[in-house]
């Protein structure tokens, strides 16, 4: 098999080049190219310089992960890089795309690194539960300094370009023709005495009094969103690592933490979201080659809060928008909230004066429905009633030219029904957007019965258009999402009439990993929404707190007392409410354990993932995964909740469930998940 990695000698400058698509990812035989290329520019005495460049769209963008977890091969990446790094010629690592992971490692172990602007460099590993393995915790720290280094590896974020100039990490930037100005470049340096060699580097290290404050000001800082995490602090102790120790010794510890991080499960968890995420896009059984339609203009029914949100998913992408309501009023309201979105954007940095304008530019108003003829997209984001939807559907069919693609918001109706509304229902789809729609990056995409191959995959293609991480679902009440949020919330209702306190299973979910529990979520999005607003009619616990005006944290008060910062603290007189309706309806009151908390609310939700599988709601157990991280927060480090389940041992979950079968027989046990268990098999 011939190697992906050749080498071009220009006079005495010998190019070392890998051509390993799709990212130039590290793997073994790459490795073996690149040790191949240094030794055969040492052995020619012709060489002055070594350039390390890549083809294709990208300078090495990390190991392939795909290695990971099976049995090594070919050189070790912190071995060839040892070896790069001794080499006793200058060696250049020119660099376009995004240098990411060992990518970074290999231009790291370089003494030189030359970028054309539009590069991103980074460490992404812990993103994968991991760390640079590959001598980059200690490198990285000696050419950018500890700080840096620690915003890098604990996070990993990539940087610009310009960022790593400024910051020493590349030594210039070069315009246009990358490969000459390497060359260039290369026999520039040649004629120079010495080289840098990143390990050997202390000009960036902090006095040895300086240490300890720079970690408890970035542990003070960041504490909060390492929460939970194994790998953010592992790269915080390597860093350390590099600022206390000497290069070899700082590797070992490197080698250690790496290896921990390497077989624990919170890295198979975040290594399977990382392909989950990528699968998801795939459609099984709609043809690559799908012609896709042409979206160049959207309509969107409704300019409220969903409306709006949706709407800027669109125009932030250059896609002009045109909003259709029933008034003027509304117009200008629905304008005023995406104004004051782009204006909060632009506050926080997260886009220029320029853009914000760009994207109002292209945003234009109607209320006549004529006006969304010439329309490729329309999504409808209205009340959610059959009824309302049918006859907006209905409408749309009427004026939208054919072949434009007809969508809808809802989160849980049928769309076939809607579909059965117009002529066209195999132009008809789900576009489930997730509550604040221009922030929430989880995309539903609910295929119809009859909806058209080229309509799905058009979507799928344009979800990633605008940044959304799309997941296909069937038809059902829910789809994905909502579908397993009901045994949860469920559940939980019961276990607060069973003695459970409201305020112990939020502490147990937050202590799962989710950002909040089911009563502090309900808080938050507000007890009276979908409540009847008659006061005198008392029929549940729900009825009675918004009677008396708990409706959550907008009236400071809900499961919760709030302080005037949205604070919460449990309530005596929510426990009291609690305790008459339990009584009322005679339920014994009993210490709950944690442990059946876990078993009622979570293990139900894997259950009813394996009914989603079962029933074809869901392509794969992974899309599972990726809709519950990426639309609810569950907590990354577990991989969702299927993959936690495998992680768990479905022998576990079904004994969990099958425990408290008599207290819930709402929910059948799924057969697939039985038999799964029975044969020690895992859903991914
Ligand atoms: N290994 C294997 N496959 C990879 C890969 C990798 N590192 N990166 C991408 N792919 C595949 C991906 O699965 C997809 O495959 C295709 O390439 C296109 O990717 C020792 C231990 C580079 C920014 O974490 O961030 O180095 O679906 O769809 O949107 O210290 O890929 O087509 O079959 O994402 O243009 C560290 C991971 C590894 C970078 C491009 N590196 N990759 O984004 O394309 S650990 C990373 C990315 C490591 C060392 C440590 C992105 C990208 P398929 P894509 P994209």
């Amino acid at each position: 098999m011939t190697s992906p990695v050749r080498t071009e000698l220009h006079d005495d400058v010998l190019v070392v080049i890998s051509d390993n698509p799709p990212v130039n990812a590290l793997g073994a035989a790459v490795r073996q190219g690149l040790k191949d290329g240094i030794k055969e520019g040492l052995a020619n005495d012709g060489v002055k310089a070594i350039v390390i460049r890549c083809d294709g769209r990208t300078f090495h963008a990390g190991a392939d992960i795909t290695e990971f977890g099976k049995p090594p091969m070919g050189p070790s990446l912190p071995d060839v890089l040892d070896e790069m790094e001794r080499a006793p010629k200058p060696t250049i690592a020119a660099i376009h795309g995004t240098a990411l992971g060992g990518g970074l490692e290999v231009a790291l172990a370089c003494n030189y690194r030359i970028a054309v602007p539009s590069a991103k460099l980074g460490v992404p590993e812990v993103k994968l539960g991991l760390l640079p393995g590959a001598g980059g915790t200690q490198r990285l720290p000696r050419v950018v300094g500890v700080e840096q280094a620690l915003e890098m590896t604990v996070f990993g974020n990539p940087i610009s370009a310009k960022a790593a100039e400024a910051s020493g990490l590349v030594d210039r930037l070069v315009e246009d023709d990358l490969a000459g100005a390497a060359i260039a470049f290369a026999r520039e340096v040649a004629a120079k005495g010495d080289h840098p060699v990143s390990s050997a580097r202390t000009d960036k290290l902090p006095d040895a009094a300086a240490i300890d404050g720079i970690f408890e000001a970035f542990t003070q800082k960041n504490g909060r969103k390492m929460r939970g995490f194994d790998a953010p602090a592992a790269n915080m102790r390597c860093v350390r690592a590099a600022a206390e120790m000497p290069y070899e010794q700082g590797v070992k510890v490197e080698r250690e933490e790496f290896m921990k991080l390497m077989t624990g499960d919170q890295s198979k968890a975040q290594r399977h979201l990382f392909f989950a995420e990528r699968q998801a896009a795939k459609i099984d059984d709609v043809p690559k080659d799908t012609p896709l339609i042409d979206i160049k203009k959207v309509g969107i029914i409704g300019a409220g809060t969903m409306g709006g949100g949706i709407a800027m998913n669109f125009l932030s992408a250059g896609i002009p928008v045109t909003t259709l309501e029933m008034s003027d009023d509304a117009l200008e309201r629905g304008r005023g909230v995406v104004g004051r979105n782009y204006a909060g954007n632009v506050k926080g940095g997260r886009m220029t004066e320029a853009q914000a304008k760009g994207a109002m530019d292209i945003w234009t108003g109607t209320t006549d429905y004529a006006d969304l003829a010439d329309c490729d997209l329309i999504i409808e984001a209205v009340f959610e009633s059959m009824d309302v939807k049918k006859d907006v559907f209905g409408k749309l069919d009427s004026h939208v030219k054919q072949g434009a693609i007809l969508a809808s918001n809802t989160s849980y109706l049928n769309i076939d029904e809607i579909a059965a509304a117009t002529s066209r229902p195999d132009a008809v789809v789900g576009m489930h957007f997730f509550s604040p729609a221009n922030i929430m990056k989880l995309l539903e995409v609910v295929r119809g019965a009859k909806t058209s191959d080229a309509v799905l995959a058009t979507v799928m293609a344009l979800s990633k258009k605008i940044g959304k991480v799309a997941v296909v679902a069937g038809v059902c009440d829910g789809f994905i999402g909502n579908r397993m949020l009901k045994p949860r919330q469920v559940e939980a209702n019961k276990l607060i009439m069973e003695g459970a306190k409201p305020w112990d299973i939020d502490r147990v979910f937050v202590e799962f990993g989710f950002p909040m529990g089911p009563f502090q979520m309900s808080d938050l999005a507000g007890l009276d929404i979908g409540w009847h607003r008659d006061e005198s009619r008392i029929e549940t616990l729900r009825d009675e707190l918004c009677a008396a005006g708990r409706w959550g944290q907008k009236t400071g008060k809900g499961f919760y007392d709030y302080d005037d910062s949205r604070r919460g603290s449990p309530s005596d007189e929510v426990e009291a409410l609690i305790a008459k309706w339990a009584e009322k309806e005679s339920r014994p009151q009993r210490h709950v354990p944690d442990e059946e908390i876990r078993e009622r609310c979570l293990y139900t939700m894997v259950n009813e993932g394996a009914l989603i599988l079962e029933e074809g709601m869901a392509q794969r157990a992974s899309d599972i995964d990726v809709v519950w991280i990426y639309g609810y927060g569950w907590p990354r480090y577990t991989g969702g909740p299927m993959m936690w389940a495998d992680l768990t041992g479905l022998d576990v979950i079904v004994a969990g469930l099958e425990k408290h079968a008599a207290e819930m027989p709402e929910w059948p046990l799924s057969q697939m998940l039985k038999d799964k268990a029975a044969k020690g098999e895992t859903f991914n």
